[in-house]
């Protein structure tokens, strides 16, 4: 009889840790296994832009059940050519990364690709003879982007019947993708038009407190001469706004202000009239990147270039239409 309850017991208990290691299992046939492991280097903080994308791609990891490996830059090329080599040494399925500028990445994706790991680029692009250093690029048209802001431009200086206008640009990180073609679109659209002169680009490296050292040597420079500011971030225009203000200038007013990203306080700003456009930039890339890596991972193809549909806002519309904007 001993030997019964004591064989009844065995099973039960075996029954018992059967049902435990299967309750770990997310319903049926959903595994909480990660699909891939996925390493990505972010360039860094330095703007409500970039926090947004971060955020952005560990929701959409999460969502995807794809193990992320996210390392931050802090603006340096070589802490992300560093964590590039780490996720190398790591074995990750997929490598990712925002390239801070677009020069200098030929010798770490070689060793990725030598290691056959697959390198998506996120946001930015690079500068290279190679081929097949990365499998394709997931972000914004920037040159459309400067465009846009040039069109809305000409329909501004068209309204207010304006003769000459003196423009002012305060660049994004020098050598960065979305400094070259942010002035290339904005540059080229405006070539034909005889009433545009810029008087000088300067480098705010797409942050706050350099766009307001910009703003103020601008002023130093030229003070009422400047009709327009052409930034090509949020966070040096909102770092130029006091710099103008301070001045004795009304920005929206004085100067027609254009600005890129649309970040929640170019928009707030924008509705206060002291900025007259904003073209959007989205951050929000995760979802694409998780795709695209899944379908690395599975050998699928994938498309060479995953742009994201961008639009923009100004004072031609009704800005207490515009959605928040979520970064
Ligand atoms: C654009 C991104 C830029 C943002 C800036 O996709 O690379 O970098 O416009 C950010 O805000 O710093």
């Amino acid at each position: 009889m001993k030997k019964l309850s004591r064989t009844i017991m065995i099973c039960l208990c075996m029954t018992m840790l059967a049902l435990l290691f299967c309750g770990c299992e997310k319903g049926a046939g959903q595994s909480t296994e990660p699909k891939l492991l996925l390493g990505f280097s972010q360039i860094g903080a330095e703007s409500a832009w970039r926090i947004g994308n971060t955020r952005d791609i560990e929701e959409q990891a999460e969502k995807y059940q794809i193990s992320l490996m996210l390392e931050n830059a802090n603006q340096m090329q070589e802490n992300q050519i560093a964590a590039i080599r780490r996720f190398i040494a790591y074995r990750v399925d997929v490598i990712a990364f925002s390239p801070i500028v677009e020069e200098g990445w030929d010798n770490v994706l070689l060793e990725a690709k030598n290691a056959g790991i697959p390198v998506i680029l996120v946001d930015r692009v690079i500068s290279t003879e190679k081929e097949g250093l990365t499998t394709c690029v997931i972000g914004a048209d920037f040159y459309r982007e400067g465009v846009m802001a040039a069109e809305y431009l000409i329909r501004k200086a068209d309204s207010l019947g304006l003769e000459h206008v003196n423009i002012v640009e305060i660049t994004g990180t020098a050598n960065s993708t979305p400094m070259l073609q942010r002035q290339a679109g904005f540059m080229d659209t405006i070539a034909d038009d005889g009433r545009m002169t810029v008087l000088e680009s300067i480098d705010g490296d797409f942050l706050k407190s350099r766009g307001a050292e910009c703003m103020r040597s601008l002023l130093a420079s030229y003070g009422e001469e400047i009709d327009v500011v052409y930034s090509h971030n949020d966070e040096m225009t909102l770092g130029a706004l006091p710099e103008i203000e301070n001045a004795g200038l009304k920005p929206g007013k004085d100067m027609i202000i254009i600005s890129i990203d649309a970040g929640q306080k170019a928009i707030d700003v924008l509705k206060e009239g002291r900025i007259n456009c904003v073209v959007e930039c989205t951050p929000k890339l995760g979802k694409e990147l998780m795709e695209t890596a899944l379908k690395l991972k599975s050998g699928e193809s994938v498309d060479p270039v995953i742009h994201p549909t961008e639009t923009f806002f100004s004072d031609e519309m009704d800005p207490s239409q515009i959605a928040p904007r979520g970064y």
